[in-house]
């Protein structure tokens, strides 16, 4: 599997695919006598059992079985559904299901701008994904939040070509996340695909990173190259800089450069002022290019620091979701989300529980908003098997490498609300911390954890502080438990590890109306909200908060009266209608900035 970790020009494969639900996995025995078995890249999934792969033309060209009865599945006689999208919310008929999903669609060749090699990118697949072009097998990928793309230069024809993709949607015990969670699993293309054509060698990825002094700014980049050629002019240009430098490479292909400006000289990126720069990086015939803004996060004490300067993060936290819609978000959708945090008066948003998609951080870019950003490692993942821990290295790479020019990404969360009692999750979050901090040291790595009562009052007690630079706390009280006002309690220190107030809330139906002491109501949310702000901001050791949640959001295990299916702690409901928390919050966060 090969990655493009940036966009660039591309053709794209949105739009009409055929689909067709395949709830008992019949496919493969149907058409093992087409498998291709001089295939030896083929790798079963694992849950496939070692089963060959399904030859391509079995699926949509029925005649070649010389079995008639396969024509009840062929392909061109599916359903007609639009990619992105979140397949069961088009078709009701199918909404709750969990299971394979065939999809497929063709391109003609000549359309595309085609270059020496040309990859197959997806931008999400949930959960899993098994690929095929022409009746040749690309491979497969597990994890239905980030990008993933297969290098298809030998498996392209003349004119027509078809792409056939497995997609899985079930949930699985060792699966991150695993079977449980507080979300509605969404399966579907969810994002778009796309075909990209790049050069014979290639700038596959780059990363720039900004230290700021008193008086100098100082951005070193390194840029990565696939390919055979090695020995091309590489370069890179910020126009409204006046850079045009090269790049100097090592012999395995890495480029980098060095930039030192004087602070006067640049604009950096703040929330505050979110300036972005144009950069082109070129190499050979081959360009990239990106916005992108200069700034250094840190922590000093118990605060959290951006260009040096102390933040307070005034947050929320929100799901990837739209009413009717799912988890494929448009550019309106992800505009009103940021409509939202900004009436708030936010400056960060926590995205939870998995990777939105990029044009959620591109737009926090433009509009100033900083981010925390985490995978699915949530509830009880089973932290000592092997396979789930690659897995789990996999899903942070993939959202590292996609993410890690965007300025507003500050805080990368390597899990939420996991056992701090088990010992192999804190041994291997330790490992996942580092981990991270070796694809990027630029920002701070922290963890949704919880805070325990003693008879100290309310402290920290997770080994797993010792490994993060800040440390997310999500607790109820006033909803689940004790009173809103109770994180009085919680035992300051001023020194210590800066914490974020990842999640407090309580539920309200929208329009329910009552006294604070009703619950489900929008009074009673409100008072848990006046409650809670007023204690926190008396902390020192708190850097921020991120209440839970932005808008109400679908959940299976939420099925009372006042919930039926959706997790109501939203401070607007799922049409986006402003219950009373909205306004507390807001005044409250109006209240901090003065
Ligand atoms: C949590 C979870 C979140 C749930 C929330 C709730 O602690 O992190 O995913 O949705 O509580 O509403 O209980």
């Amino acid at each position: 599997m090969q990655l493009l970790e940036y966009p660039r020009d591309s053709y794209s494969l949105d739009g009409e695919w055929q689909a067709i639900p395949d709830q008992y996995e019949m496919f493969r025995d149907y058409f093992d006598d087409f498998v291709d078995d001089d295939d030896d890249d083929v790798a079963a999934l694992p849950d496939d059992d070692g089963q060959p792969a399904l030859s391509f033309e079995s699926i949509y060209e029925p005649s070649a079985s010389g079995n008639d009865d396969i024509t009840d599945f062929n392909i061109y006689d599916g359903y007609s559904v639009d990619v992105p999208s979140s397949w069961g919310e088009e078709m009701p008929e199918f909404r709750h299901f969990e299971g394979w999903v065939w999809f497929a669609r063709t391109f003609d060749r000549e359309e595309i701008d085609e270059q020496d090699r040309t990859f197959l990118r997806f931008g999400a697949v949930n959960y899993k994904a098994e690929v095929w072009l022409n009746g040749e097998r690309l491979g497969d990928h597990e994890g239905g939040y980030t990008p993933f793309s297969f290098e298809i230069t030998d498996e392209l024809q003349d004119g027509e070509n078809v792409i056939v993709l497995r997609m899985d949607n079930k949930r699985y015990e060792d699966g991150i996340p695993n079977e449980s969670t507080d979300w509605y699993n969404f399966g579907g293309v969810n994002r778009s695909v796309d075909l990209v054509s790049v050069p014979e060698t290639y700038l596959r990825n780059f990363k720039v990173e900004t230290t700021v002094s008193d008086d100098a700014v100082d951005v070193h980049i390194d840029a990565w190259l696939d390919g055979s050629d090695t020995g091309a002019e590489a370069a890179i240009s910020l126009p409204e800089l006046d850079v045009d430098e090269s790049l100097t490479s090592d012999s395995d292909g890495r480029l980098s450069a060095e930039l030192s400006f004087d602070r006067d000289d640049l604009t950096l990126w703040s929330p505050d002022n979110p300036r972005l720069y144009e950069i082109e990086l070129t190499y050979g015939d081959d360009a990239v290019t990106d916005r992108v803004g200069f700034r250094e996060v840190e922590v000093r004490g118990s605060d959290v620091l951006v260009n040096g300067e102390e933040v307070w993060l005034r947050g929320i936290a929100l799901h990837e979701e739209v009413a009717g819609k799912g988890r494929a978000l448009d550019v309106e959708d992800v505009q009103t989300r940021f409509q939202w945090i900004n009436e708030l008066g936010c400056n960060f948003a926590r995205l939870a529980h998995y990777p939105h998609t990029e044009e959620m951080a591109r737009t926090a870019d433009e509009e100033g908003i900083l981010l925390w950003e985490e995978v699915p490692a949530y509830w009880d993942i089973n932290f000592g098997d092997e396979d789930i821990q690659e897995l789990y290295r996999q899903q942070l790479r993939e959202l590292i490498q996609r993410d890690w020019n965007r300025a507003s990404v500050v805080l990368w969360s390597i899990a939420n609300e996991t056992d701090h009692n088990d010992e192999t999750r804190n041994e291997v979050l330790p490992e996942m911390a580092d981990y991270v901090r070796n694809l990027d040291d630029t920002r701070l790595v922290t963890a949704a954890c919880f805070v325990d009562e003693t008879d100290d009052g309310l402290v920290i007690q997770d080994p797993l502080e010792d490994a993060l630079d800040v440390v997310g706390i999500n607790e109820y009280f006033g909803w689940y438990y004790g009173d809103s006002e109770d994180m009085q309690h919680f035992q300051d220190d001023p020194d210590g590890t800066p914490v974020v107030i990842s999640e407090t809330g309580g539920g309200a139906k929208w329009g329910n109306h009552g006294t604070e002491d009703d619950r489900w109501s929008e009074e009673y949310q409100a008072a848990i909200y006046r409650g809670q702000t007023e204690a926190v901001a008396a902390k020192e050791q708190v850097a921020g908060i991120s209440p839970w949640i932005l808008f109400d959001f679908r959940a299976p295990m939420r099925q009372n009266e006042y919930q039926r299916g959706y997790n109501r702690k939203g401070v607007v409901d799922q049409h986006g209608r402003k219950k009373k928390a909205f306004h507390v919050l807001r005044d409250f966060y109006t209240s901090e900035q003065q």
